[in-house]
């Protein structure tokens, strides 16, 4: 809609560009585009303002300043990556998420490490945060007292720049963190709150008494009861309290305050502009607090990351939003934006729920809780995708619904007390080896902690020497994997998982760490046990190559590409979990058996979809079947799994 003031208003700003080629043209028609609504959606969140105007225009002003800071290597980039539309939905990318410092030591020496990611077929690098954070309060990176230095740890921005000049010339993809939320206790704008500066106290959430702290209190959860209990922390330099959803030396940012906002963007534009793919927005769901809520999914943050969007649309297109809002099915589906905003919020999000429903079903051998969730999860718009995972630095949470559970006949409490039983090795026969994390003795909820191996069974199995069970073990891993990997969006392994680390209790020497039990599963990486990939018949070995298998198989079917193309079988048997990836040219019919016996699945399963094969292909055992009369079974074997292409 064509607004002369606003448009002249945008021109003005742009007047003086150094750059007038086709890469500012494109950025010109693209601000032009987005102008009407960056300035309703930033209207909608601060027009009430008294110095509205200033506020819009040093907002124009940071979204010019990102574009002619670019460098023109990426501003090329980005031209690519339009063209063809949504880059990052490819069969073709695979992500590994990982510690620099425990992976590789520091970000030079990981240059040097890339070719064992490549081996294995992984894509897309996740570094952990890597931005100035306390070591002795630092969240594993989470707690940023610098959004703009690298933290010495793991080297400089020109290590980093290097790093990321590498991974262009072998096409690799870098993702990192921005931590939106929420900074260190030592951040500067918290130093300065503590030194009584007004202007930084209103950064963050700060009240002289209890009063508000406790109206708040009594709608708001609590993340991490055990350890940092509450949401707000007493600041002795100030007299004030602050609002610390998460650890108490994380303090939330008042995104009430423009400048707040403004600010954060601009270390949006700061991270893109170093040649960041992905940036993983932590913690979008709290960014927006309101009394008498639990400040989490506010329609509120849900504009602001709207907002991000359109300006990073505008000035760094070629970098996509990965929302990491851990919320129940129903809550997560907005996060990819709702109404004149569908697929224009984040372009990505974490499919935790099916994360969780995963490890349910393997508990269980029963996969009807995770049936009952893909009514909402398949509502993901088009031009958006999943990263599906099993395991990531963080804990395991049961973030689905109760009703999801019924569904499946289970009470919904007892189901969950038998989920962390069992996945803390604590149900009598448990095969798992894992952690409960944040145990609140309040409300009886806890969340998992533990690696992929030892939470499969790999851990107790090699205590007990049991070869079967190792073999089993295995199997389970595979089997978990290869799910993620075909379920439709860019998996993200995590590290040590492709070779078969088991729990660490290292952490537990280290003060800073000692707290938190997800380092349990956070691994220092032995790069002797992992050159064991090469050695046949190792458990690293099995390991490794499956999943590089898996990964090499995935990257050659366009049907897995997430064009919301899935389709569930009725698999006819509650152990199995079965759909269908289909474009007019392939179809891929995954089966997925959770359960520790071998598991009968109707030839008429095959049917029931219109596709009707007669004879497929299966890519992971290597063998062709002729699909039987409907009286007839696909037997899979316990924990096995199959992806088989329709050949005729
Ligand atoms: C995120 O965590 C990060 O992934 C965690 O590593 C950080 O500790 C945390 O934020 C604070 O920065 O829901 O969206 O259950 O899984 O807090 C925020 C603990 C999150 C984390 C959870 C998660």
């Amino acid at each position: 809609m064509y607004d002369f003031k606003l448009h002249s208003q945008v021109g003005n700003i742009l007047g003086n560009s150094s750059l007038k080629d086709d890469n500012y043209n494109s950025f010109y028609t693209r601000f032009i585009a987005n102008a009407s609504c960056i300035d309703n959606l930033f209207k909608e969140i601060y027009g009430e303002n008294k110095n509205y105007n200033d506020l819009f225009k040093k907002l124009l002003q940071t979204i010019h300043w990102a574009f002619e800071n670019r460098p023109q290597q990426l501003k090329e980039r980005d031209i690519e990556k339009l063209k063809k539309e949504h880059w990052f939905i490819s069969n073709e990318l695979c992500g590994m998420s990982l510690y620099v410092d425990r992976f590789a030591g520091t970000i030079s020496n990981l240059k040097e490490k890339l070719s064992y990611l490549e081996d294995l077929g992984i894509n897309v690098l996740h570094l952990m945060p890597l931005f100035k954070s306390p070591p002795e309060a630092s969240d594993g990176g989470y707690a940023v007292s610098d959004f703009r230095k690298i933290d010495k740890q793991f080297g400089t921005l020109e290590d980093l720049q290097q790093l990321q000049e590498k991974m262009l010339q072998e096409s690799m993809y870098l993702m990192t963190d921005i931590v939106l939320n929420h900074t260190s206790d030592q951040h500067e704008w918290a130093t300065k709150a503590k030194a009584g500066d007004k202007k930084y106290q209103d950064f963050f959430n700060m009240y002289d008494d209890r009063t508000m702290p406790d109206e708040f209190e009594k709608t708001m959860k609590e993340i991490f009861p055990e350890v940092a209990p509450g949401n707000f922390t007493w600041v002795e330099e100030c007299k004030k309290w602050a609002m610390t959803v998460f650890h108490n030396y994380q303090w939330d940012l008042n995104y009430h305050n423009p400048e707040v906002f403004i600010e954060m963007l601009d270390t949006v534009f700061f991270y893109a502009n170093i040649g960041v793919d992905i940036l993983r927005i932590d913690a979008p769901a709290f960014i927006w607090k309101e009394l008498g809520t639990t400040c989490t999914n506010l329609p509120q943050a849900h504009t602001l990351l709207q907002l991000i969007k359109l300006c990073v649309e505008v000035a760094t297109p070629g970098m996509a939003l990965l929302g990491e809002a851990i919320q129940r099915p129903r809550q997560i589906m907005g996060y990819f934006g709702n109404g004149n905003f569908v697929a224009r919020e984040c372009d990505f999000l974490y499919k935790a729920p099916q994360m969780a429903l995963q490890w349910d079903a393997l508990a269980t051998g029963d996969t009807r809780v995770m049936l009952a969730a893909q009514e909402v999860l398949l509502q993901k718009p088009f031009g958006t995708s999943w990263i599906t995972y099993t395991r990531c630095h963080d804990d395991i949470g049961l973030g689905y619904d109760d009703d999801m559970i019924e569904a499946a006949g289970y009470n919904a409490y007892a189901h969950r007390q038998f989920m962390k039983d069992y996945y803390s090795g604590k149900y009598e026969g448990s095969p798992s080896r894992g952690g409960l994390f944040s145990f609140n003795a309040k409300t009886g909820d806890a969340r998992i902690s533990g690696s992929l191996a030892s939470l499969a069974g790999l851990e107790k199995a090699m205590e007990e020497n049991d070869s079967n069970q190792i073999e089993l073990s295995m199997r389970k891993i595979l089997m978990m994997q290869a799910f993620s990997f075909f379920i439709g969006g860019l998996p993200m392994l995590f590290y040590g998982d492709e070779i078969g680390y088991i729990n660490n209790e290292a952490y537990l020497s280290e003060p800073e760490k000692s707290y938190d039990n997800r380092w349990m599963h956070r691994p220092i990486i032995d790069w002797k046990k992992n050159q064991l990939k090469d050695e046949i018949g190792t458990t690293e070995n099995q390991i490794f190559t499956g999943t590089k298998k898996l990964l090499s198989i995935r990257k050659k079917m366009t049907a897995i590409e997430d064009r919301s193309n899935l389709t569930w079988i009725t698999s006819h048997n509650i152990h199995v979990a079965s759909f269908i990836r289909h474009t007019d040219e392939q179809q891929i019919f995954c089966l997925f058996n959770f359960s520790n016996k071998e598991a009968f699945v109707t030839w008429y399963a095959f049917k029931e979809n219109g596709y009707a094969p007669q004879k497929l292909y299966d890519h992971w055992t290597g063998k062709y079947y002729n699909v039987g009369n409907d009286d007839e079974y696909l037997i899979i074997e316990s924990y096995g799994f199959h992806v088989m292409e329709k050949i005729k």
